[in-house]
């Protein structure tokens, strides 16, 4: 056909200025707004982070990008790369409908996080699907690509990274440290559906720290983020596995948040400004792994998964 194969990036979403947080906080609650102490303290964080601004916005453009750039090299004229965001504009829909305008007929969907859950890619997917059915647009989605090997090798050679500098610069020179991986925590709920983003986030950490030798007893998985609400959330939280280790005598931790790729509030704040202030004050060091944002070989991975799922349906 003459019209390229569209690939709709999906990703989060940020608002893009403060006075957007709380049109995107409603969004996120579904339709309900938030009290205005809730949407305060989502302010007040916005505004400890790098200046208050909203790095993923920038982050994730620049990954859309990128994976054009990386799909124009291996097969050129083949792939349009297309934005749809969960929670800001341009809307999952939006993104769908861009394409739709521009001819695309076939598509390809993929979202910037590599472990399926449902309530996480499957939410994307869900939304996609309902637009491209409604817009005429054939498309099939990547769901998971948590143990793609260029995944497995950037994330590895960033924990290496970490661990030298903590070597270097810190208590890690002293003490042996340890490897602290952690995703986004989700409602306990997800375990009677039989979901496999427990799964693949442990099969992740596993992989990354054989790649990057670090050896069982110097690692382990825990969540973070937890929303705000009354029902249980997938635990412990990393600031629970913090107290827990400085009791077992741990002074340095390294943080490797593998559920997410950007810089964005999740990591810098709730690992960089919180979980680091809880680590000062049991009296260890704690470090965090650079995130994949536009890294080349994550680039290769998004750009070789979309391809073979194009293959699969061609
Ligand atoms: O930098 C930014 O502006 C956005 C940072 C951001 C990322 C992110 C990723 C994930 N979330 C996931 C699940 C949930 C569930 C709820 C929830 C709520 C929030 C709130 C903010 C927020 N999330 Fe998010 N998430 C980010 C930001 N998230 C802000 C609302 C206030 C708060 O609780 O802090 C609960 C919704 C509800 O109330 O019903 C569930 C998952 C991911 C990782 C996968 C992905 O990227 O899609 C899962 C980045």
């Amino acid at each position: 056909s003459k019209h390229p194969t569209g690939v709709l990036v999906m990703s989060y979403g940020t608002p893009e200025s403060m006075e957007g947080v709380e049109q995107y906080y409603t969004h996120i609650r579904r339709g309900h707004p938030p009290t205005a102490e809730q949407l305060a303290d989502l302010k007040g964080r916005y505004n400890a982070i790098v200046g208050g601004v909203f790095p993923l916005r920038e982050n994730t453009d620049r990954q859309v990008r990128s994976l054009q750039d990386k799909l124009e090299q291996l097969a050129p004229g083949q792939y349009r790369c297309y934005q749809g965001l969960k929670h800001a504009r341009p809307y999952i829909e939006d993104g769908v409908e861009s394409m739709a305008k521009e001819g695309i007929s076939r598509a390809i969907g993929i979202v910037l996080a590599p472990h399926y859950s449902v309530m996480s890619v499957g939410a994307y997917i869900k939304r996609a699907r309902e637009a491209a059915e409604r817009l005429g647009v054939e498309m099939e989605f990547v769901e998971e690509y948590h143990l793609h090997p260029k995944l497995i090798q950037a994330l590895a050679e960033r924990v290496l990274g970490g661990l030298a500098k903590l070597v270097d610069n810190g208590q890690g020179a002293a003490h042996p440290v340890k490897v602290l991986f952690s995703a986004h925590s989700l409602p306990e709920k997800i375990r009677e559906l039989n979901d496999p983003y427990e799964r693949q986030l442990n099969e992740t950490a596993a992989a990354v720290a054989e790649a990057a030798g670090v050896l069982p007893n110097r690692w382990q998985f825990t969540w973070q983020s937890a929303g705000r609400t009354k029902e249980p959330w997938l635990g412990p939280d990393i600031l629970d596995t913090l107290k827990e280790l400085a009791e077992e005598g741990e002074r340095a931790v390294l943080a490797a948040p593998i559920g997410f790729v950007s810089d964005h509030l999740e990591v810098l704040y709730d690992l960089d400004i919180e979980a680091k202030a809880e680590a000062a004050e049991l009296g260890m060091q704690l470090d965090r792994i650079a995130m994949l944002n536009s890294d080349p070989l994550y680039m290769e991975t998004l750009a070789e998964s979309v391809m073979a799922e194009d293959g699969k349906t061609a």
